[in-house]
């Protein structure tokens, strides 16, 4: 008899990766030395906008050390233009993006001259002695004063700023009716303009790059998200052979879509390495990192929204104006429009229209920021729930119980024409109100109002869905994104009996090797101590789509375990040649082939080691249990969940503190709680820091403001409430896991929850908004103070 064993997927381990992460022991980037290594650094410009009228670099070439100084003039023929992946419309204004500026610089950070030296102290000393001459041009930085007429033009040869218009109508679709006669007719109608601040990815290990071009094969180390996909574009756009260039991401401290990119400084450090024939090795400082990683979000939101008197939403429009800043990186258009498929929420709406307009600036370019035009839809749709049940005097959870979509009309295509495969919103909301005691809260909240405390209550709403596990390759195709969104694996079973796991995924701090052998461990029944799971190098793992979009487990992890299938498909033969039965009278499980109906059994460990011995194999077996499988679902997966957040507001300094928060999301099956608990914890937190915390700011010359922690800030400990988590399980249909992803929902889910807490404390103030982050001075002014 085999002892019962615990199933694995399910089960809170805790991550096998944490050691050497936590530890540090471990290779960062930034901790390769190669012999004869050099150094990089990268002079920025100082400007936002000018012609670079001489460049005298012959002071810094003779600085100790230096052995290389180039400008953009000296790599204009190789350096070519940075990719853009996603041209969303076919009249996208899509302007060169050199690396390094060639004659004119468009933002304040943008690479102007390398140096190349022995020490990355004689590199950075030799910066000071380049001489620029910069013929300043007009600077534009508003996004509505770059559509004018009369604007100063960031890239002049398409005579406008506008990048691209990209609309989405319901009536056109087939999905809805027409906006327009609907909110004509409506008895209610709010519109509401929402700003969306520029923020920056504040990961934890700036971004490095090594490259070593010795040998056959150019070798890169990058702290990146994307292997996979940079060695691709750096083939294309470098007109490298792709097969000559090995992308490793070693461990990378922490991404969330600031890594989700090709980088100027990857093409720079390439070229240079290339030049001189050496290792060559850049590693940005903090303010590097805040300049000059591409920034997220920004955006003005115009929503009308249409309802009867009973809160039935009647019709959604929504207007944005997407600031890009100043070049196109890799997925810079789309990421707006990702928020096209979302502003309609969990609800059922019956027409529905989008617009955006992305429009160029003099700032740092826009792409992914963790959510990725998801967050900014979800608070478009969660802040007007709450401004229409304020209309109306609803709870603003009835008036989203009015709407929302039943758990029994699951599958349901969304105005936005997506097919939402499973959910309980009935169910989540339910267990979160009850965790939250939101009567109390509400209760209280009437009472400081009536005894006029000084210190309000205001509590906030966010149901919300997110579209994630960024996959289905045929409808990444229809939105003109540049690739599919398929994921690979492999599986290598050892002669003793361990196993490699091998995933196109590349984690960057969301524990794949802990859930990737969990999977693994359960599927063949083998110890979870006894998987091993490699990733992050093009050589060792060839095929991969990596991480981003909250796509691992339900791409990557289902491919994991459909090569698990595969092995034992394989290894069914060898067990009924070795117990002498047929292989249709095998039982599989927890780790063992029995004959049926007898004891007789074999281990899966045992049939590879008969396959590697290959002395008594079924006649005509391929001596290999190796087994691959490139999953491409059919769907995304949609999460949901509701958050509730409650906050004191002190009125007399604007202070707002979070009294407590509590979250209940359905991401489907749970591989390992532990992790999802984590990745809700920083989700959430990271959904805080755009309320409250998070701005990134430009002066009225184009230079930015926030360029260190000290003026950028991010919530520590102390400003961050007891986080309460809790979770409903439906399963997605579209994976056979039945898992969703749960990377990004925290961020998604928590901003807008918070900003209608505040919104709500004050409300009856006279206040309907209040611009993000809702710093104590901004809530002060709101509710009068200075006045
Ligand atoms: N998981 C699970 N059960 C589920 C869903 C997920 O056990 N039902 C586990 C997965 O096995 C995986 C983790 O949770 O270990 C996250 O899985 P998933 O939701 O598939 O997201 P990805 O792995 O694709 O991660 C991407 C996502 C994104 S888009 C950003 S941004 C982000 C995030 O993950 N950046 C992060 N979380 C981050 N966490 C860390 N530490 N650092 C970042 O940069």
């Amino acid at each position: 008899m085999t002892a019962a064993v615990e199933a694995e997927v399910g089960r809170a381990r805790r991550r096998k990766e944490d050691a050497r992460l936590i530890t540090g022991r471990t290779r960062w980037t930034d901790n390769l030395t190669l012999p004869g290594m050099l150094h990089l650094a990268i002079l920025r410009s100082p400007v936002a906008h000018a012609r670079i009228a001489a460049v005298d670099t012959s002071a810094a070439e003779a600085m100790p050390g230096v052995l290389a100084v180039l400008t953009g003039v000296d790599l204009a023929k190789e350096q070519g233009s940075m990719g853009c992946a996603w041209p969303v419309t076919p009249d996208m204004a899509a302007p060169q993006h050199p690396a390094m500026a060639v004659d004119t610089v468009r933002y304040a950070g943008e690479a102007v001259a390398l140096v190349v030296a022995a020490s990355a102290y004689q590199a950075r000393d030799a910066l000071d002695a380049i001489d620029v001459e910069y013929a300043d041009l007009p600077v534009v930085l508003d996004v509505t004063r770059a559509l004018a007429a009369d604007s100063p033009l960031v890239h002049p040869e398409f005579g406008s700023n506008r990048c691209a218009t990209w609309v989405f109508d319901s009536a056109e679709a087939g999905t809805g009716g027409e906006t327009a006669p609907a909110i004509a007719d409506a008895e209610v109608v709010l519109r509401r303009r929402f700003r969306q601040q520029r923020i920056i990815p504040a990961f934890m290990e700036p971004r490095s790059v090594l490259v070593d071009p010795t040998g056959d094969q150019v070798t890169m180390w990058s702290a990146t998200q994307v292997p996979h996909i940079l060695r691709m574009m750096l083939a294309a756009t470098l007109g490298l052979p792709e097969h000559k260039l090995r992308v490793i991401a070693p461990d990378v401290g922490g991404g969330f879509g600031g890594k989700l990119q090709v980088t100027p400084e990857e093409v720079l450090v390439l070229l240079a390495a290339r030049r001189l024939g050496r290792p060559v090795k850049y590693t940005e400082t903090r303010s590097d990192s805040m300049l000059s990683c591409h920034h997220g979000r920004d955006q003005f939101q115009d929503l009308t929204l249409a309802a009867r008197p009973d809160g039935t939403i009647t019709a959604l429009e929504v207007e944005l104006l997407a600031d890009l800043g100043a070049y196109l990186g890799l997925l810079t258009p789309g990421i707006p429009l990702l928020g096209a498929f979302m502003f309609n929420g969990i609800y059922r709406i019956p027409a529905y229209r989008f617009t955006c307009t992305s429009v160029f600036t003099n700032k740092m370019y826009t792409d992914a920021v963790r959510g990725a035009g998801r967050p900014e839809a979800t608070f478009g749709i969660e802040r007007m729930m709450d401004e229409l049940a304020a209309e109306l005097g609803l709870d603003p959870l009835e008036v989203r119980r009015r709407n929302w979509i039943g758990h029994e009309q699951f599958p349901f295509t969304t105005v936005a024409g997506l097919t939402y495969d499973s959910g309980n919103y009935e169910a989540a909301t339910d267990r979160a109100t009850e965790l939250f005691d939101y009567q109390g809260l509400r209760r209280e909240q009437a009472r400081r109002r009536e005894q006029d405390d000084p210190t309000l209550l205001g509590i906030g709403v966010s149901t919300y869905t997110e579209m994630c596990g960024i996959a289905p390759s045929k409808v990444l195709g229809s939105l003109s994104f540049g690739a599919g969104g398929w994921e690979h694996a492999a599986i290598r079973m050892l002669p003793t009996g361990k196993v490699e796991v091998v995933t196109g995924s590349s984690p960057h701090g969301q524990g794949h090797e802990t859930a990737w052998s969990q999977i693994v461990a359960d599927r063949l029944g083998v110890p979870f101590e006894d998987v091993e799971v490699l990733h992050g190098d093009t050589q060792i793992s060839p095929r991969g789509m990596d991480t981003y979009g909250s796509r691992s487990l339900a791409v990557g992890g289902v491919a994991v375990l459909l090569a698990a299938d595969r092995v034992l498909d394989k290894a069914r033969p060898v067990a009924a040649h070795l117990l002498g039965c047929a292989a249709e009278d095998l039982d599989f499980a927890a780790g063992r082939f029995t004959a049926r109906g007898t004891e007789n059994g074999v281990s899966i460990q045992e049939v590879t080691g008969a396959v590697f011995a290959a002395h008594d194999l079924p006649d005509g077996f391929e001596p290999n249990l190796d087994a691959q499988a490139t999953f491409d679902p059919e769907n995304f997966s949609f999460p949901h969940g509701t958050h509730l957040c409650a906050v004191e507001v002190d009125t007399e300094t604007g202070a707002v503190k979070i009294r407590s928060y509590v979250c209940v999301d359905d991401v489907g099956t749970v591989v390992n709680p532990l992790i999802v608990d984590g990745q809700v914890h920083g989700g959430v937190v990271h959904g805080i820091a755009q309320a409250l915390f998070e701005e990134a700011s430009y002066d009225e010359l184009g230079n930015l403001t926030t360029g260190t922690f000290a003026d950028y800030l991010l919530p520590t400990a102390a400003d961050l409430p007891h986080l309460v988590t809790d979770r409903t399980v439906t399963p997605a249909t579209s994976n056979p896991l039945g898992a969703k992803g749960v990377g990004e929902s925290g961020t998604i889910a928590a901003t807008p929850a918070v900003v209608n807490a505040v919104v709500d404390a004050v409300r009856h103030l006279g206040v309907t908004d209040i611009e993000m982050p809702c710093t104590p001075q901004r809530v002060w002014r709101a509710i009068g103070g200075g006045a």
